[in-house]
């Protein structure tokens, strides 16, 4: 009956309603009564009728107070904490802080300790959930343990297992001093502008200003507004110290600078980026120091525009660097780059060419073009490539065209150079490799304090270190389209002829496998300017024809594969020696078997004493470098070789079929 208990909402409450039949009885009890004392009233019983109605109203009077008691102090039981655990027990809770809370099955509190009425809680009849919203992963989870939040204070709560009893303890100052612990961590950091320096050596004061207004400015602005301290290091680098809560922020918001620096230097037509390095988790400031400049250098060698972090005991992470990777050669970037390189040659007295052992088109190529432009340069070029080995269809290509290439360049051997060479005038020119081992110039290296790089190979540890200027390109499919497209944006005009352009475009075929690998738009791009500069296509098919020596050899190698494991070809030649090129183009060729995954070609080599040589080549699903490793080779991922000294060329298969075996283990 509702009037009842009119402006009361005792129905909200979930705990009472186990009582409510109980209510509902009294109800009927009294509707009874009424009828009753209608009856009564009927009989003209009319004293009976008012004894009756006042008993009812005494009793109606007593239940409602009862009821009203029952709701308002619940169902608490009072139990003293001492008198559960004993005396010894509260003292060590009340020192511990720890409160003590029971629930029934409906997870509704039905025993507090006096810790909560100390702290001004009553949960006694409310859903644990209600209190704290935290505590339902405690039972839909498998956690014992969950830290919630509650007016201001942070409570860590345990469950006890296999008993409707919970363990609260106040956590808030742990958890502040925790939280601000965290957000005070040092992290310390360098941003780099990318090619900086190319403009500022070589571009105008009006551009540089516009640069470090547009650029710099809001990199610095950027910086302070976060709060990083941020300091100088050089004109294109900055040192920045920040706290892990600045660093979050930033980082949440995904390093947004990148591109914003990007957005901006496209607005005003320069190939500018921004690269960061973060380091963190350490208050060791040595190794901070040293991962800050690692992460650097890292994020310059994947072509900048991106941030590199680390956490001294984490793993690197990259962000950004949403441009195509191609996009480090922007034409912006080649035409800074030739304006670059004109200056280094212009500053230097004599220029000397180096290119690799055993010099192939692309790398005589590149030498020839380089020497023309020193000469349009007015400055004496010599390419010191005499008497280095050479392949030999380049060999046969330099007699056919020996005339016009001897009016226009000049030659020396490497001890020649050496002895002509001034360390500190002279300017060297690395074409087509930037490893001072494999180098036609490795004398000269060490000593030189004027070397330039100019290569299409991915950048190794091997690579030399104290290079003035390295241009090194790997998404380009050789030196010869790196040098086309600089001679393009130079000022001066640079003469190219049909026997130097055949060359170069014979070292594009070369390298490219006839434009199969590496070639992108640019590769044709540069092949055509070749054309357009008069390379003879007729002379570049003659020579990469081969003689019928050759020829025949290839094929009976070819025919001595044996499959192996179905995935690979396998040739082991027991006569000999056998020109390693030949050992290479065998592998090669038998990659074009279908199935073939790897293709291994195993020799006596054309070297003093004959090592045997092995030489690997896959299809870019097998990684052969790591087998040519095991046996103390190397090399690439679907190209790489191996030597032995003292294995016979049927030791050295056995080597290598244990090789396959225990890669293919891993
Ligand atoms: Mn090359």
């Amino acid at each position: 009956m509702p009037f009842l208990f009119a402006g009361e909402n005792i129905y909200e409450d979930e705990s009472m309603k186990k009582f409510s039949k109980w209510r509902n009885l009294a109800a009927f009890t009294i509707f009874l009564s009424v009828l009753t004392i209608g009856f009564l009233i009927f009989k003209q019983q009319y004293l009976s009728a008012l004894v009756v109605a006042v008993l009812v109203v005494l009793l109606m009077v007593s239940f409602y107070g009862f009821w009203r008691s029952l709701h308002r102090y619940g169902l608490q039981t009072e139990v003293d904490i001492s008198r559960v655990l004993g005396r010894d027990a509260k003292e060590a809770l009340d020192f511990g802080n720890i409160g003590i809370l029971t629930y029934d099955s409906d997870y509704v509190v039905t025993w507090q300790s006096p810790y909560f009425e100390q702290n001004g809680m009553h949960l006694v009849n409310q859903k644990l959930a209600s209190w704290m919203e935290e505590t339902k992963t405690l039972f839909s989870d498998e956690v014992d343990t969950v830290t919630g939040k509650y007016e201001d204070r942070v409570y860590e709560i345990t469950r006890k297992a296999d008993a409707q009893i919970l363990y609260v303890k106040d956590i808030t100052e742990l958890y502040n001093l925790r939280a601000a612990n965290n957000r005070n961590e040092i992290v310390v950091g360098i941003l780099e502008l990318d090619n900086y320096r190319e403009y500022q050596n070589y571009e105008g004061e009006e551009l540089l200003a516009k640069i470090n207004m547009h650029l710099r400015g809001p990199l610095v602005v950027w910086a302070k507004k976060n709060g990083m301290l941020i300091k100088k290091l050089s004109s294109d680098r900055f040192f920045v110290v920040l706290n892990k809560q600045i660093f979050d922020d930033i980082k949440a918001k995904n390093f947004s600078i990148l591109q914003e620096i990007k957005d901006r230097a496209t607005d005003l037509d320069v190939s500018i980026t921004l690269s960061m390095a973060f380091a963190y988790g350490t208050d060791d400031f040595v190794e901070l120091d040293d991962m800050v400049n690692q992460l650097i250098e890292l994020a310059q060698s994947r072509g900048g525009d991106q941030a590199v972090i680390r956490s001294a005991n984490g793993t690197v992470q990259y962000i950004g660097g949403n441009s195509e990777i191609s996009s480090t050669r922007s034409k912006v970037r080649v035409r800074v780059m030739a304006r670059t390189i004109e200056e280094a040659i212009l500053q230097s007295n004599e220029i000397y060419i180096a290119g690799h052992i055993m010099t192939d088109f692309d790398c005589m190529g590149a030498a020839l073009s380089m020497s023309s432009w020193a000469q349009a340069l007015n400055k004496k070029a010599y390419i010191v490539l005499r008497d280095v080995a050479r392949d030999a269809q380049l060999q046969d290509t330099m007699d056919h065209y020996r005339e016009s290439l001897r009016e226009r360049h000049h030659f020396l051997t490497p001890d020649q150079a050496l002895e002509r060479f001034n360390k500190d005038k002279d300017l060297l020119l690395m074409v087509d490799h930037g490893i001072p081992s494999i180098s036609s110039c490795k004398e000269i290296i060490p000593l030189a304090n004027r070397i330039v790089v100019i290569d299409h190979h991915r950048r190794g540890d091997s690579f030399v270190k104290h290079a003035m200027l390295t241009y090194v390109e790997s998404t380009a499919s050789s030196a010869c389209e790196l040098i086309v497209e600089l001679l393009q944006n130079v000022s001066s005009h640079v003469p190219i002829f049909q026997s130097e352009a055949t060359i170069m475009y014979l070292g594009i075929l070369v390298d490219t496998n006839r434009f199969q690998m590496h070639t992108d738009a640019r590769t044709f791009e540069a092949a055509g300017m070749l054309c357009v500069w008069g390379a003879n296509s007729t002379v570049a098919e003659r020579s990469l024809r081969e003689d019928f020596t050759r020829f025949t050899l290839r094929n009976t190698l070819v025919q001595l594969a044996k499959p192996y494991k179905e995935d690979f070809l396998i040739v082991c030649y027991e006569d000999g020696p056998i020109d390693k090129t030949i050992l290479a183009q065998t592998s090669e060729a038998l990659l074009k078997v279908k199935g073939c995954k790897a293709s291994f070609t195993i020799a006596r080599a054309d070297k003093d004493g004959f090592p045997t040589a092995v030489s690997a080549r896959s299809d870019g699903t097998y990684n052969v470098q790591k087998v040519m490793e095991k046996l103390q080779g190397g090399g690439h991922f679907s190209a790489a070789a191996a030597e032995s000294s003292n294995m016979t060329p049927k030791e050295l298969k056995k080597a290598l079929l244990a090789a396959i075996d225990q890669e293919e283990m891993v």
